[in-house]
This record gives C-alpha cells, sequence and structure tokens, in this order.
C-alpha cells in the first residue's frame, strides 16, 4: 500500500459524522437546523471546539485582523506556501448542519488522517474557516475571503453593522479576545493551493446518482441594499394623497423587479429574501423599508445588464419617496483551472467514487481563493437540494466519501514542490 492509501484509510466516517453532530449543537434550533451567525457568541464556541481538536494533531492555530481562522500542519519545507483547504462555519439564521461545517471538518479529517498515516507532505496545509461567509448578520458575506484576496479594505468592513448596531471591528475584538492562544497574523499571503469541499445546495448530484461533483466554476452574484424613505404619519387621518407610504412604494418596485428579471428558462435568480420595515407598527404609515436584492446569472454580460438595470427600474417606481440603492457586491461568474479539477477527478477514478462535473450555483469562499492561487471545489449530495434551510441533510457515507476524495487531492497538491 502507498503512502497515499494508508491516508486515505486513516479517513473516519465516524468521527466526521460525529463531529458534524457536535459543531451543529452550538446554536441549534428546536427545528433541527442551526443558528449560529457570524463572529456570534455561538461561532466563539465553534471555533474552541475545532482549536480542541486540532490541538492532539499538533496543528497551529493562528488568526488574522476579521477573525479568519487557520489551523497549520507543517509540512517538510516550512517556508513553502501551504496548501489551504476549508470553508466557513457560520451559519444563515435558519441554517443547516452541513453548509459551511462540512468544508471544515472535512479539512480538519484529512489531517487527522495524515497525522495518524505519518504522512508529513512536502507543503504546510492549513485548514481554515472563513470570516463572515454567509453575510446574513453583516453585510457583505465572503467578508473574510474577500478581504484575504485584498479585494475590499479592512476599515471599511469592520465598520460595517448588524442590525443590533453591533459592529464587525467589535465582534472580531471579542472573538479574539476569546482565543488568547491562537496566534496573529496577517491578512493575505502566498498560497500554493486552495481546495473547498461543500455540499452541493442543488439536486443535481442526487439526480444523477453522483457522489462526487467537481466543480466546473461559480456562477456570478450582484447583491444590492435598497432603502425607501417615505414618511410617517397616522393611519387613520393622512389622506392618500399626502402619504409618503415606504412600503407600497416597494411592493410597487418589487413588482416592477419581479417582472423585469423573470425569464422563462429559470436561469436568472432573482431574490429578495430581506425586508426591514419602520417603524413596524400597524397604525402608522411605513416611513422607511429596506430591503435585499440577491441576483445571480452563469453569463457575466447577462448579470451586468440585468444588475444595471436595477438602480433605474427602482428610480421609475419611487413614487413620492426617496431611494437609495446601494451595491455591495459584484462577482463574475468564474472557472476553476483544470490543474486543480483534473486531480479532483484523478483521485476520483482511482478512488473508483461516481462523480461528474459540475457549475455551483452557490457561492462560496473559493470564489475569491481564485484570484490567489489555483483552486477547485468538491461537492457532495444533500437530500433534496435542500439547503439555507433548518432541513438541510447530508449522508455519512457521502460526507466520508467527499473526505477521502478531498484528502486525496490535497495530499497531492501539497506534495507538489
Ligand atoms: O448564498 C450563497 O451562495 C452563499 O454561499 N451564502
Ligand atoms: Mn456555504
Ligand atoms: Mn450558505
Amino acid at each position: 500500500m502507498s503512502l497515499l492509501d494508508n491516508v486515505i484509510n486513516e479517513i473516519s466516517q465516524e468521527r466526521l459524522w460525529s463531529r458534524h453532530l457536535q459543531l451543529a449543537e452550538i446554536g441549534a434550533t428546536p427545528a433541527g437546523g442551526v443558528n449560529r451567525q457570524a463572529l456570534s457568541r455561538e461561532e466563539i464556541t465553534a471555533r474552541q471546539l475545532l482549536v480542541q481538536w486540532s490541538s492532539p494533531l499538533g496543528l497551529i492555530p493562528y488568526s488574522d485582523a476579521i477573525g479568519n481562522l487557520f489551523l497549520r500542519y507543517p509540512g517538510k519545507h516550512a517556508e513553502a506556501e501551504p496548501v489551504l483547504t476549508g470553508s466557513h462555519i457560520d451559519t444563515q439564521p435558519t441554517g443547516g448542519r452541513f453548509d459551511g461545517s462540512f468544508g471544515v471538518l472535512a479539512g480538519l479529517e484529512i489531517v487527522e488522517a495524515m497525522h495518524g498515516a505519518q504522512f508529513k507532505p512536502e507543503r504546510s496545509i492549513e485548514v481554515v474557516a472563513w470570516t463572515n461567509e454567509e453575510g446574513s448578520r453583516f453585510a457583505p458575506g465572503m467578508m473574510g475571503s474577500a478581504l484575504f484576496r485584498g479585494q475590499r479594505d479592512l476599515e471599511s468592513m469592520l465598520k460595517v453593522e448588524d442590525l443590533a448596531g453591533i459592529s464587525v471591528r467589535e465582534s472580531v475584538e471579542a472573538v479574539r479576545a476569546a482565543e488568547p492562544n491562537v496566534a496573529s497574523r496577517s491578512i493575505g499571503f502566498p498560497v500554493a493551493a486552495y481546495v473547498e469541499a461543500h455540499i452541493e445546495q442543488g439536486p443535481i448530484l442526487e439526480m444523477q446518482q453522483k457522489i462526487i461533483g467537481v466543480v466546473s466554476g461559480i456562477q456570478g452574484k450582484r447583491v444590492f441594499r435598497v432603502t425607501v424613505q417615505g414618511e410617517e404619519n397616522h393611519a387613520g387621518t393622512s389622506p392618500r394623497a399626502l402619504r409618503k407610504d415606504a412600503l407600497v412604494t416597494s411592493v410597487d418596485m418589487l413588482s416592477a423587479l419581479h417582472i423585469a428579471m423573470h425569464d422563462a428558462e429559470d436561469i436568472v435568480k432573482f431574490t429578495v429574501g430581506f425586508l426591514e420595515i419602520s417603524p413596524n407598527a400597524p397604525s402608522v404609515v411605513p416611513s422607511s423599508v429596506h430591503f435585499s436584492i440577491d441576483l445571480r446569472h452563469p453569463d457575466s454580460a447577462t448579470l451586468n445588464a440585468l444588475g444595471d438595470a436595477i438602480p433605474g427600474l427602482c428610480e421609475q417606481h419611487r413614487g413620492p419617496c426617496t431611494l437609495q440603492v446601494k451595491e455591495l457586491s459584484n462577482d463574475p461568474s468564474l472557472e476553476f483551472p483544470s490543474v486543480v479539477r483534473d486531480v479532483i477527478r484523478d483521485v476520483a477514478v482511482e478512488l473508483d467514487i461516481d462523480h461528474m462535473d459540475l457549475p455551483s450555483a452557490a457561492g462560496h469562499d473559493a470564489r475569491h481563493l481564485h484570484y490567489v492561487c489555483p483552486t477547485g471545489m468538491i461537492f457532495v449530495p444533500c437530500a433534496g437540494g435542500i439547503s439555507h434551510n433548518e432541513a438541510e441533510s447530508c449522508k455519512a457515507e457521502d460526507l466520508f466519501n467527499g473526505a477521502r476524495v478531498l484528502a486525496g487531492t490535497i495530499a497531492r497538491l501539497a506534495d507538489r514542490v
């Protein structure tokens, strides 16, 4: 047996599964999901558990100024750029047990297997949990990986606040204060390769009865935040002609947007998932509405054209209100390089695991790492393709096979110098 076989044989389905269940207890919801939002008290507890699991393996923990957490498994050449693998452990408020967590726990599992097989790669391997992938508590999402890439400015991200007025800055400070044993490092460093394992969050693998998805790329996404400002008034006394009802205006705007973004083929994905009315009182004419727009399309030119139309459409339908349309992120579609996809596919073939190539309709931190180093992704199925839902569910055996393919892929990439 080769050393690589020894590593793959050390992957434990039972350990990997039980860690998913243990991690899911932190922020567990009554409906069986997880609410562990970015930089929350729950995420602090989850990070401590990761560090605790990694310490018997001799992994060295680091975090940076946005709170990205790295667990380093040293290779033979300390000075060589490391290979990174991981994902995120923050969730949507009604998130599932596997979105993000699988990539981080699979990363931990493969270094545990390497440690067990006494496999020391040429390059160091780092398991990473990126900060605020979901972008639910603090927008925009993928804050940690975007900053790592150098796409955003740290100061402006630290100023972002949640709905309660708590800033990213004070939240990161709380996270890092709770981790006195985690060394500090600066944001962004050279990386040899990045591979992220993730649940598909869509139905294709399950429908095709495949276990591994070799991800070809990620579809483009633009995110907007719209503010409609009207005027608070009395629900019984104010005449319609004098009202500046921010909700009536928003409903009209949303209807126009919905019609404009509709395509018969169902390729355009247009979602308004967040809407906040103020003062949100039954007998008060709403004075302001904030809503989000999540727009996705695999063709960057189409995404650009549709996204560029949004401010004008909103303006046409603003009625008596004032309007602010702010674009929070604009990421084009991308294709991962064959140099990583080929390794993933080769490993799946060698392990005799059913696989297929497919694009990612969801966004991932791998989007940003793509601009740092050769990057790829490994998908495993989830039941019914359901995700961003407390009912999200996966089979232990699929996670196990995903980790086996990840182990082979990372071991190979980390042995290239
Ligand atoms: O919505 C997204 O695709 C991101 O992964 N949260
Ligand atoms: Mn995710
Ligand atoms: Mn998600």
